[in-house]
């Protein structure tokens, strides 16, 4: 199956986070492909992965990075595909550092960003999800599902017991 979704990252390091972008992906059936690009040591190839993004046939780019956090809106400078933009922890700043660089977007070209680290990319994953589900009615009925469960887990657990 082609990739709907495309799911990169400024280097190997932030995979622990993104893996879950693509747990998210796999778990609804969504095709999608992974790969590093970075901004800063492979800046010809996220302009060429950006600009080449719609022919291939992808909906939606997912972009994670950290510390000077510049791959998810250099490549929404480069597409009109959503972009949704993924703050990885960073080890000096843990995340916020990430988190600024991604969020604070020139009017005009807008990065759907998600909480800092792995909760972020879960939601990110969710996030391009529903936005496909738009025209999916089969995943939509698996998006609802999938938060059917959430619901009943809380509600089965719902009891404060003191220990
Ligand atoms: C960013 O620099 C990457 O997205 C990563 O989060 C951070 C550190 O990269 P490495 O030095 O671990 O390759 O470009």
């Amino acid at each position: 199956m082609k990739p709907l979704v495309g799911v990169i990252m400024g280097s190997q390091s932030d995979w622990p986070t993104l893996k879950k972008t693509c747990d998210i992906l796999e778990e609804l059936a969504i095709p999608y492909e992974k790969l590093v690009v970075s901004a800063h040591r492979t800046p010809d190839f996220m302009f060429e992965y950006a600009e080449k993004a719609i022919d291939r046939g992808l909906n939606i780019i997912i972009a994670g990075a950290g510390g000077a956090a510049h791959l998810p809106g250099m490549v929404a400078a480069k597409t009109i595909l959503p972009v949704i933009g993924v703050p990885v922890k960073s080890r000096t700043l843990n995340g916020l550092d990430s988190l600024l660089s991604i969020v604070q977007m020139p009017g005009g070209v807008p990065v759907a960003t998600t909480a800092i680290g792995e909760a972020g990319a879960t939601n990110a994953g969710l996030l391009a999800a529903q936005i496909l589900a738009i025209s999916d009615k089969s995943l939509a009925e698996r998006l609802n599902n999938r938060r059917q469960k959430l619901t009943n887990n809380v509600l089965e657990s719902s009891e404060l017991v003191d220990e």
